[in-house]
C-alpha cells in the first residue's frame, strides 16, 4: 500500500478532540485563530470542525456569554505534549488567569484523545464533567454522531439526556485553515 493509504494507527497517529470556548474578545475570531494554530502544531493536522454555539455561562453568571465549538485532530503528539501545546496557544492570545470558571478569550481542553481515560494531576481525560455539558457534546456531535466515550457511553444518548435549548447555533463562518 501507499504511504497515502495507511490508517491513522500505522502512522502512530491518534485521534483527539479539542472543545474550544472564548468569551472575551472577538470570540470567533479568537476561536478561528486557534483552530489555524492547532492545526499548524508539529505532526498534527485538524480533520473536522464543528459548528459554533452562543451559550451562557456555566458558572459565574457575571461574564459574558461564551461561543463554543471543537475540532477533530490527527495527532502524534502525546497527550501530555498535546496539552503543553494547547496552553501554549491559549498564553499566546493573551489569556490571563482570573477567578475559577471565570472570563477567558480562548480555552482550548482536551476532550477526548483516542479511547483513553487519563486521570493525573495536570490533565483529566475525557474531560470533567463532559457528560452534563451540552456546549461540549454538541460541537461533537456535529463531527461524529457515532461517537463514544472510553466508558462505552454514546454521546447521542448523553446529549439527549440534556436540554440544550440554550445553545443558539451561530452562522458557520467562512475560513480557511490556512
Ligand atoms: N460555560 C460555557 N457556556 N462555555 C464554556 O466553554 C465554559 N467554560 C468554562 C466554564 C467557566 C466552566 N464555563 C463555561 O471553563
Amino acid at each position: 500500500r501507499s504511504r497515502g493509504s495507511l490508517s491513522i494507527w500505522e502512522r502512530n497517529m491518534a485521534e483527539a478532540f479539542i472543545a474550544l470556548g472564548s468569551n472575551l474578545g472577538n470570540r470567533e475570531d479568537e476561536i478561528i485563530r486557534a483552530i489555524r494554530e492547532v492545526n499548524a502544531l508539529p505532526r498534527t493536522r485538524v480533520t473536522g470542525i464543528s459548528r459554533f454555539y452562543s451559550n451562557p455561562p456555566m458558572g459565574p453568571q457575571d461574564q459574558p456569554d461564551y461561543l463554543n465549538g471543537a475540532v477533530r485532530i490527527e495527532t502524534a503528539l502525546s497527550p501530555l505534549s498535546l496539552l503543553d501545546a494547547l496552553q501554549g496557544i491559549e498564553k499566546s492570545h493573551g489569556r490571563v488567569k482570573t477567578r475559577r470558571w471565570g472570563e477567558r478569550c480562548i480555552d482550548l481542553d482536551i476532550a477526548l484523545y483516542g479511547e483513553e481515560s487519563i486521570s493525573s494531576e495536570r490533565l483529566t481525560v475525557p474531560h470533567l464533567g463532559i457528560e452534563a455539558r451540552d456546549f461540549v457534546l454538541r460541537p461533537l456531535m456535529d463531527i461524529d454522531p457515532s461517537l463514544t466515550l472510553p466508558s462505552g457511553e454514546k454521546i447521542s444518548e448523553l446529549l439527549s439526556k440534556l436540554d440544550q435549548s440554550s445553545l443558539t447555533e451561530a452562522p458557520f463562518p467562512q475560513f480557511s485553515l490556512e
